[in-house]
């Protein structure tokens, strides 16, 4: 069983990174930052967005603003302020006067507005609003749960429902088996996922598949691939599929629930237009059990409380498993890797720039008529006409 990637590396080479961008002690910093505003890319790809964030401020405003725009489904603001974040998480200073600015793409009035109150005033009213508001704040609770969509969230709120406690309660509901799951882990769920936690998960996850597959290729992606600390869950790309492995993990009780969706991918079809759409890999939306030694802080409380109540020691974790064939391999680790807004942004520039179709399996030239075939994410790029931008710098 091969691991594809070693998070150990990715992680080193990110902390170089870090140590080579520092400027050097007793050099004052440059008045004037040292890139040209006007050359910025409108399109993240052409950027490298490492995790060092100057303007969190700012990006944390207009991120509020985004999912307000989501909840209402109005998705070309949601997409304005969520590209205005991606460009601040990239500025290498943190932007303090307007001028800072300037010249720079995806700032258009709304979104200047709240940058100029933000440095006014130290924050924005209007993000400030939205957090306070009860459409948005039952919205935000609603789809915390796992297997609770927009959909769901405007059914529940148009019922007059407005807290999950309402929810819980109003037994006329009918739950899905995943909203089931979502809510009777709900916890565990909400906590953050560590890097510990995604290791340990990861030596469960590689060890059954190498049990089935020997040759499987099994790599984390998602948010940990970029080098993230914590996530909301762990996704793995497994490539040489067989549908024995996630029998095994049921088979030990470490599999809480599992939503199997088997492939709709057909060959010869072209890759997906739409900007935001879910691949056709068969994949598994699973909640895994992880079992956790038992932190006691002093054996005086252990000893106390051990017979009153069976302690839990164990964590549910989301865990998504996309298994893609060996051909799609590379597609589905740029895809699946994200973050979204790089996703997206990739797809927008094979669409206008290239005249190309990407999609989280294959990328379709439209002037020639033909299939790029790539058996690495820097294939990928080279076919874009792009320059490769590492996994720790994707974080737009
Ligand atoms: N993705 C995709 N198609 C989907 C779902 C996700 O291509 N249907 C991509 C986009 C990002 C990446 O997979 C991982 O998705 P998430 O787990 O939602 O994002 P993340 O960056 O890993 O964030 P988190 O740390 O919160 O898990
Ligand atoms: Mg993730």
């Amino acid at each position: 069983c091969m691991e594809a990637e070693r998070p150990v590396d990715s992680e080193m080479k990110y902390r170089l990174m870090e140590q080579d961008q520092s400027p050097p002690l007793n050099t004052p910093e440059p008045e004037v930052p040292s890139f040209i505003a006007s050359k910025v890319s409108q399109y993240s790809c052409q950027r490298k967005t490492t995790l060092n964030n100057y303007n969190k401020k700012f990006t944390d405003a207009f991120e509020i603003m985004a999912e307000n725009y989501e909840f209402k489904e109005n998705e070309i603001f949601c997409l304005e302020f969520l590209r205005a974040a991606s460009v601040l998480k990239f500025l290498p200073f943190p932007v303090t006067r307007m001028k800072d600015i300037q010249g720079l793409p995806c700032m258009g009035d709304r979104v200047r507005d709240v940058i100029e109150e933000i440095i006014e005033e130290g924050e924005s009213s209007r993000a400030k609003e939205v957090s306070n508001d009860e459409r948005y704040k039952s919205f935000k609770q609603f789809t915390s749960v796992f297997g609770v969509g927009v959909k769901t969230s405007e059914k529940w709120y148009r019922m007059g429902l407005r807290t999950l406690e309402e929810v819980k309660a109003d037994k006329t509901l009918k739950l899905s088996k995943m909203q089931k799951a979502g809510f009777l882990y709900y916890e565990d769920l909400i906590s953050c996922v560590s890097k510990a936690e995604a290791d340990a998960v990861s030596l469960i996850v590689k060890n059954t598949v190498c049990t089935f597959l020997p040759d499987a290729l099994v790599t984390i992606t998602g948010g940990f691939r970029r080098g993230k600390s914590t996530g909301h869950d762990i996704d793995f790309l497994i490539t040489n599929p067989g549908p024995e492995e996630d029998d095994e993990l049921l088979h030990k009780g470490l599999l809480l629930y599992c939503d199997i969706i088997e492939s709709t991918f057909v060959k010869e079809q072209l890759p997906s237009r739409k900007v935001d759409a879910m691949d056709n890999f068969q994949k598994c939306f699973a909640i895994l059990k992880l079992y956790q030694p038992r932190v006691n802080s002093n054996s005086y409380s252990t000893s106390k409380n051990f017979d009153m109540a069976e302690v839990k020691d164990w964590k549910a974790i989301r865990v998504d498993l996309v298994i893609t064939p060996f051909e799609q391999y590379a597609y589905a680790l740029l895809g699946w890797t994200g973050s979204r807004q790089f996703g997206r942004d990739l797809r927008r520039y094979a669409t206008h720039e290239k005249k190309m179709i990407l999609d989280n399996h294959a990328l379709y030239d439209r002037r020639e008529r033909i299939f790029l075939k790539a058996g690495s994410e820097e294939e990928i790029f080279t076919h874009l006409g792009l320059d490769y931008v590492e996994p720790w710098e994707r974080n737009a």
